[in-house]
């Protein structure tokens, strides 16, 4: 039997927006838990990490709260790298996406230490590939996959010893509708593949996804790292940097059953979702009912 090890993250540290640290209980009273056990899967939840409070201090050199992302992101690297270790499956509740930094990191180091491959799917309705000289907010949370590449602050992008986590080739965004054009240039720069709602709207949600996990085999850990607001902001409300256009909810659905399809899911970050904003916790039941799918939770009738 697989074990989810449940690691709440409770910041809001990495937004300009508050209230993503009410994400993870948020995320428990929609029912996370139970619906896991009901897909036969052994959970622990180990509650929330404890960290540093917000500040709320304005961006000191392009870097907002710099000192307590570092901090936060370490508590998530330790307890993500602990789960991993133990043969559990993380799934890491954020919390704002600055968070996936530890997350990312730690299960890449995992990936090295035991020989496998790692595919990292960032569904988002942003980039996330800001640096500190050219981010028009200086909120970490729009820069995780410049840090996962090597390029932020060197306290940021070296949690596991070995820089950069991750390489361009590694990762796939999904669902970007919003780029900054410094952004832009380093995604090119880089050479990471972006499947933008542009592209998804010309070649349709199944195609994309078939892209998107095409060339895994059977030693590929799969990292999901989801980020609310790349759903259309129509069904899920509840997140603060909320962009028009997003996936609908069959789109969003078809996604984590394809995913659950490929059986190699082995790690997952829930992030960004702010209760603060959120309408009766409907954003939080949807993110649980698209946490199922992820696990197999089908629809499917035929055989
Ligand atoms: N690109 C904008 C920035 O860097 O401030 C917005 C980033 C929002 C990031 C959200 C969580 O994915
Ligand atoms: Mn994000
Ligand atoms: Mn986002
Ligand atoms: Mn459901």
């Amino acid at each position: 039997m697989k074990t989810i090890s449940l690691i709440g993250a409770p910041t809001d540290v990495g937004a300009s927006v508050r209230g993503a640290g009410m994400g993870p209980d948020a995320l428990r009273v929609a029912g996370l838990n139970e619906a896991l056990t009901a897909r036969g899967l052994k959970v622990i939840d180990h509650g929330n990490l404890h960290g540093p409070a917000n500040p709320w201090e304005q961006p000191v050199n392009g870097l907002r709260h710099l000192k307590e992302a570092i901090d936060w992101n370490q508590a998530v690297y330790d307890a993500v790298d602990k789960a991993l270790q133990e043969g559990h499956m993380p799934m890491m509740l954020g919390g704002d996406h600055c968070l996936a930094i530890g997350s990312i990191s730690a299960v890449a180091a995992h990936c090295r230490r035991v020989g496998k491959k790692l595919r990292v799917l960032w569904f988002d309705a942003h980039a996330d590939s800001n640096l500190s000289t050219i981010s028009p907010t200086g909120n970490i949370h729009g820069m995780p996959v410049a840090c996962l590449m090597g390029h932020g602050p060197k306290e940021l992008i070296n949690y596991s010893g070995q820089t950069p986590a991750i390489q361009p080739a590694d990762i796939r965004l999904i669902g970007i509708r919003s780029v900054d054009d410094g952004e832009r240039k380093f995604i090119h720069e880089m050479g990471m593949q972006v499947f933008d709602m542009r592209y998804i709207d010309e070649y349709g949600m199944r195609n994309v996804m078939a892209s998107v996990l095409a060339n895994l085999d059977s030693n590929t850990h799969l990292h999901v790292s989801f980020d609310l607001d790349c759903l259309d902001p129509g069904i899920a409300p509840g997140v603060g940097t909320a962009v028009l256009g997003g996936p609908s909810y069959r789109e969003a659905q078809l996604c984590m059953e394809m995913v659950a399809d490929t059986g190699l899911m082995a790690s997952l970050d829930v992030v960004e979702l702010n209760p603060a904003l959120d309408v009766r916790n409907q954003t939080a039941v949807l993110a649980v009912d698209l946490i199922e799918s992820l696990f197999g939770k089908s629809t499917l009738v035929r055989m």
